[in-house]
């Protein structure tokens, strides 16, 4: 379904039959709802932004499913795995279902719908391929929804029609090989010289690196500075200077291109500066609490293609002269899958909905709701290997890739003990101000 298409059955067809349902009484619950949604959004979405309902959202997941079931088939997800390259005609089919500008302003393409809206496409995306989620989440969020917030409109209108169409892609690079976790202590420098900057350093583990046209780049203005001296770039991969020495070989996310980039004397110009000069971390550390709340939606989907797996798999088998499903070993497993997966949704989306309704962005809870459902998805997807038994050890059922896949999101978007750090200190800060 077209982009123009979609937007129009969720906010003209959608939300007025849905309003045709309340009560008129403004006494009641659905339209004191409906008042908090609309009055309730933060800075973090486009303007006139109203928080989606329940049913738009369950009428977006269909349509998504829709979209997965016919360009994202199981074939499909296995090839990309097998020939670990992304499927490079899936981005002008993404934008052209609407999917790339999930949170970005209707005027540039986007659907304009908040992070609940998003959560839903990453979670189905990842349901039907862990590695095109992780590289639709890198080039929708990282990218997409980055410059939507801190871009100014003269950079909105260059850059995100072509990102939201999907014909060109987009990345974030802010991890060195030096500076992953402690990533303040980056060294790639950004020089002033006439005109703009020149950017020397090098970038590692940037998903979508080898295939991006711009990539959000954090690097040191004032490297004396410490934090105080990063400022973020919108750098085009054609400049000269820019280069990826390597994509990388990973154990999962096969088929989501990451690289190595290299910036050899990259002049960007003046007006290529996302937000202020030295104001980089504020764009870094807000960016890494949306992007820890959306790419929790990743291992959600992991989860759920475990039990789309696991389960149909322990009806069907039989051992002993009965489905294994009705051991109740087997049925523990079953159970345990499904209460972490439902366990981790609430969770997401209950901070995602906090997002969209109330304008409330809790740093623990964006990092709380990734490391949750990281973990349960490894779990999960090791459950589901145990579940197949023989069959989940070999390639020719997906389990395996659900593992190796599953295993990213405890580290990409910063490792598990980083995410207790943050919910640690969250607590620190909370009780000094106490
Ligand atoms: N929102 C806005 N600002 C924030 C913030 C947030 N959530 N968290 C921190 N900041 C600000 C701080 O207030 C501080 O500002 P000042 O320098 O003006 O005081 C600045 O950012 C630096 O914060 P802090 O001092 O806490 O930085 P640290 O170097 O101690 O690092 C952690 C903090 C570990 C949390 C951070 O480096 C981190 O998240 N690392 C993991 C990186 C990661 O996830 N990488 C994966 C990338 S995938 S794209």
């Amino acid at each position: 379904m077209a982009a123009a298409s979609l937007r129009t059955l969720s906010r003209a067809v959608a939300r007025p039959a849905i309003r045709q349902l309340r009560p008129s009484s403004s006494s009641s619950p659905v339209m004191l709802l409906s008042t908090v949604q609309k009055r309730c959004h933060s800075s973090k979405h486009p303007k006139g932004f109203e928080a989606p309902s329940t049913e738009e959202l369950e009428e977006l997941r269909e349509r998504v499913q829709e979209f997965t079931r016919r360009e994202i088939t199981e074939e499909v997800a296995a090839h990309t795995d097998r020939s670990n390259a992304f499927p490079n005609d899936m981005w002008e089919k993404l934008g052209e279902a609407g999917f790339l500008g999930i949170t970005a302003d209707e005027d540039v393409g986007g659907l304009g719908m908040g992070y609940q809206a998003h959560a839903v496409v990453m979670e189905e995306m990842s349901r039907a391929s862990g590695s095109i989620g992780l590289s639709y989440a890198a080039h929708s969020q990282l990218c997409v929804n980055q410059v939507q917030l801190n871009a100014s409109p003269g950079q909105k209108a260059k850059y995100l029609p072509g990102l939201v169409s999907g014909k060109t892609v987009g990345a974030l690079a802010m991890s060195e090989s030096g500076a992953g976790s402690d990533v303040v202590s980056m060294r790639t420098s950004a020089k002033k010289v006439d005109g703009g900057y020149l950017i020397n350093g090098s970038k590692m583990w940037i998903t979508n690196g080898p295939d991006a046209h711009l990539i959000v780049v954090y690097a040191k203005t004032e490297p004396g500075k410490g934090s105080k001296g990063i400022t973020a770039f919108l750098v085009d991969t054609r400049s000269e200077g820019f280069s990826c020495a390597r994509k990388l070989d990973k154990m999962g996310m096969r088929g989501s291109n990451t690289g190595e980039l290299m910036f050899d004397n990259v002049f960007v110009p003046e007006e290529d500066v996302l937000g202020s000069v030295n104001g980089g971390v504020r764009v870094l550390m807000e960016g890494l609490d949306l992007e820890r709340l959306v790419l929790s939606a990743g291992p959600l989907g992991i989860m759920q293609a475990a039990l789309d797996v696991a389960l149909p798999f322990a009806h069907r088998r039989q051992q002993f002269g009965s489905p294994i499903a009705h051991n109740q070993l087997v049925q523990g497993k079953l159970a345990d899958m499904y209460t972490k997966l439902q366990a981790s949704r609430a969770y997401t989306y209950g901070t995602a909905k906090q997002v969209d309704e109330q304008g409330i962005i809790r740093t623990q809870d964006c990092a709380g709701a990734i490391l949750y459902a990281a973990e349960r998805a490894t779990e999960c997807s090791l459950d589901c290997i145990q579940l197949l038994g023989g069959m989940g050890y070999v390639e020719e059922m997906p389990a395996s890739r659900l593992l190796r896949d599953a295993k990213l999101y405890e580290i990409g978007a910063g490792t598990s003990e980083i995410r207790r750090m943050v919910i640690g200190r969250a607590f620190n800060k909370e009780y000094a101000n106490a």
